[in-house]
């Protein structure tokens, strides 16, 4: 089934005019509303004008996240606060997080994109569907929710947390798809395993799995002990949230909502595009977005293009799995975290060296942080930790991470100089998880 089989399936000679006309719009539109693109394009001597069809993309500037911290909150903000209806966040390199607000009409728009991929996973009215990505800050749960309900499936809003109940309302309402993490959907089968309910005592058969990087095998075993098949998911707050790319039934790279999300994959350290199949940093311009339209926004994801037919008949360029990052950013149970947020804290407390290590480790499939922090000479007496201060400091530190982060971290203070230090470039991460 196609949801939207005028746009999904569209020539690529129509698309690609269709894109233009909208490219030229969004241009005019950002060029009236935000300073921030008008000062740029007015730098590069660029008017809207000189934007008639797709391939003048490449004269447009590129927009990264430091970007969105510089404007930090609402700097690139298009349409007027009275037309914004919903804020998501998601996290900044340090400090700020990044602020996105949607106008009813991208609202409308992100349900509509959202029913496409469950439409192609094969979610139907008849379905009952659990979302067990985080309600909140982070577009994971809201925006899949939305694609339910528009779907007119029904919807559970199970968030994340409380697995063993989960497990029973999956088994208890004969739940038949769920949206999550592929580690949270690994951990479910654990939990299962554990609460001896096998795959035969419920009926899930669908999951649209993404916010983090999976591999084939990954799937291959969340599909043999859920007894469901797995589809991806993709998507960024920046741009939308989930619903930007998914993969059809044929589950050879994920289509993109091109009428709305212009593809581009660029070399890193060029700037300059890659031909299809390349793989390179994938970077999207909003073509329809009203709240906060953006201009090449550099994902910092590495992945390639693809234009060949897929048999479903949809037309859409797909993208293939994401293969890394050309940042440092990490995803720990599906939160975006960046070292340079752990530093900020860490040098906040005069207590500390600025000597930390980040250890990332997977344990019964649920990611675990434990953060390695040396603490400063002048702290780390006989005395200063018979008073049980060391004790204290350690907490305070971890709360204070947390509320950065938005995930627990496990924190262990180290004696001065004990964090090993390496000849050539600081190694401040240890990522012991394999994706299988
Ligand atoms: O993770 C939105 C989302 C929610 C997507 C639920 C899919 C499902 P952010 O928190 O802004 O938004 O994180 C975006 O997560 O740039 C990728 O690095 C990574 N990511 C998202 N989906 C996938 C996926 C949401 N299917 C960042 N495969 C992106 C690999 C993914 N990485």
């Amino acid at each position: 089934m196609i949801w939207n089989q005028n746009k999904e399936c569209m020539s690529t000679d129509e698309m690609r005019a269709l894109q233009g006309r909208r490219l030229h719009k969004i241009v005019k539109y950002v060029y009236h509303n935000v300073p921030f693109y008008r000062n740029k394009l007015q730098e590069m001597d660029v008017t809207p004008d000189d934007i008639r069809s797709i391939e003048d993309i490449h004269k447009l500037p590129f927009t990264t996240k430091q970007d969105l911290r510089d404007n930090y909150p609402f700097g690139l903000q298009a349409a007027p606060k009275s037309e914004v209806i919903r804020v998501h966040a998601s996290s900044g390199t340090t400090g700020n997080p990044t602020i996105v607000g949607y106008t009813r009409k991208d609202i409308e728009v992100w349900s509509e994109c959202m029913t496409r991929c469950l439409t192609a996973y094969g979610v139907s009215r008849d379905d009952i569907f659990s979302v067990a990505y985080g309600y909140g800050l982070f577009t994971g749960g809201l925006g899949a929710h939305y694609g339910v309900e528009n779907l007119g499936a029904a919807v559970v809003p199970t968030s994340t947390g409380n697995t063993e109940k989960h497990v029973r309302l999956i088994r208890d309402l004969g739940i038949t798809g769920i949206a999550c993490t592929p580690s949270y959907a690994l951990y479910l089968a654990e939990t299962m395993d554990h609460m001896g309910i096998s795959k035969n005592d419920i009926r899930l058969r669908v999951g649209a799995f993404g916010a983090e990087p999976w591999t084939e095998s990954m799937r291959t075993e969340i599909e043999s002990r859920l007894g469901l098949k797995g589809f991806n998911l993709y998507g960024l707050s920046e741009i939308m949230g989930p619903c930007v790319s998914y993969e059809c039934q044929e589950q050879h790279g994920s289509h993109i909502c091109e009428d709305h999300f212009f593809p581009e994959i660029i070399d890193p350290e060029t700037l300059q595009p890659l031909p299809y199949g390349e793989v390179g940093e994938l970077v999207f311009t909003t073509l329809t977005k009203e709240g906060m339209p953006l201009l090449r926004y550099r994902t910092k994801d590495l992945c390639s293009l693809m234009n060949d037919p897929c048999p479903c008949g949809r037309t859409s360029v797909r993208m293939g799995r994401i293969l890394g990052r050309s940042d440092d950013m990490l995803i720990i149970r599906g939160i975006n975290v960046f070292p340079s947020q752990v530093e900020s804290v860490v040098l906040s407390m005069p207590e500390f060296a600025p000597r930390y290590l980040l250890v990332i480790d997977r344990v019964n499939n649920l990611d675990t942080l434990q953060v390695q922090v040396e603490v400063r000479q002048e702290y780390f007496t006989e005395q200063f930790d018979t008073l049980g201060a060391l004790g204290t400091l350690e907490k305070r530190l971890a709360n204070k991470l947390k509320s950065v982060l938005s995930i627990s971290a496990k924190v262990q203070l180290k004696a001065p100089g004990t964090i090993e230090r390496s000849q050539g470039k600081s190694k401040f991460v240890l990522d012991k998880r394999q994706l299988k």
